[in-house]
């Protein structure tokens, strides 16, 4: 190559080089006193934690608790993903729409919800119809749920129907088979962490519905309470996703420790 050649190559890879702080400035970056993308990253972050929590602690229960500790690992797993893009989309639009959490819900709330059943299953023989309401009834809250918020149907009837279904839901675990097999037939560790999963379906669930009727059904800009509601969800997924799956945790170790 020649010396001049050589100076041009030089020239190019330079100029090449100088390019990667332009792009630098364009992309955004989390700022410090923005909270929302600040609790998106500390949650992903949790996530992540817990996910190897569960699948490390798998190796210390007994059998029959292995598949239950990681169904609460792929719930934190998937979360923890979806986090990372939600947080993205933030720091990018100062936005994430509660559609994007449909997302994640419909894979990680069929799987919390049949972390019931599997309880069941460890310390007896549940039937097939509990997975089968319990998913069913999951299913149709988030499906009418997010017709709602899409626009495929009325505010007003998605956010009754979907209701009614989660009321059922509850009422399965409550009053239904699974409720009784629940709260008689389980040792005493698991009876209690049992009732407290369940208490987490009505009070850290909760939490979602009353967002959708503040953000859709008072007449205000769904836009406007964003900010808000984002960290209400945000820190509401802490409990509903890894508290549940910590006292599970707790139920497993202390059940397979006194065997
Ligand atoms: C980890 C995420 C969880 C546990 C998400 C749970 C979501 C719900 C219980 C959503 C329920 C809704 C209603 C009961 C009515 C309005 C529409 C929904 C989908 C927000």
């Amino acid at each position: 190559m020649s010396q001049s050649r050589k100076a041009s190559a030089l020239v190019v890879a330079l100029s090449s080089l100088a390019s990667v702080p332009a792009y630098a400035e364009s992309s955004k970056v989390l700022s410090q006193n923005d909270f929302v993308g600040i609790s998106f990253w500390l949650i992903s972050m949790a996530l992540v934690a817990a996910t190897a929590f569960f699948f490390l602690e798998t190796q210390r229960v007994a059998g029959k608790w292995k598949t239950s500790l990681t169904v609460s690992g792929l719930v934190t797993l998937v979360a923890a993903t979806h986090y990372f893009y939600m947080r993205e989309v933030w720091v990018e639009t100062a936005s994430t729409p509660t559609v994007y959490r449909y997302i994640d819900w419909l894979i990680t709330v069929p799987l919390l919800i049949t972390e019931f059943y599997l309880i069941l299953r460890a310390i007896g023989k549940a039937s097939a119809g509990i997975f089968w309401r319990l998913i069913g009834g999951t299913t149709a809250m988030l499906a009418l749920g997010y017709a709602g918020e899409a626009g495929y149907m009325g505010v007003w009837p998605a956010f009754i129907l979907s209701t009614l279904a989660w009321f059922y839901v509850i009422y399965e675990i409550y009053a239904g088979e699974a409720g009784k097999m629940g709260t008689t037939q389980a040792p005493p560790a698991v009876q209690s962490a049992y009732k407290t999963m369940r208490a987490i379906v009505v009070f850290g669930w909760a939490v979602y519905p009353i967002g959708y009727f503040f953000g859709y059904l008072t007449g205000g800009d769904p836009a406007e309470s964003m900010a808000s509601l984002n960290i209400v969800y945000n820190f509401a997924d802490v409990v509903n996703k890894i508290g549940f799956g910590v006292i599970i945790w707790n139920a497993a170790v202390t059940s397979s420790e006194s065997n």
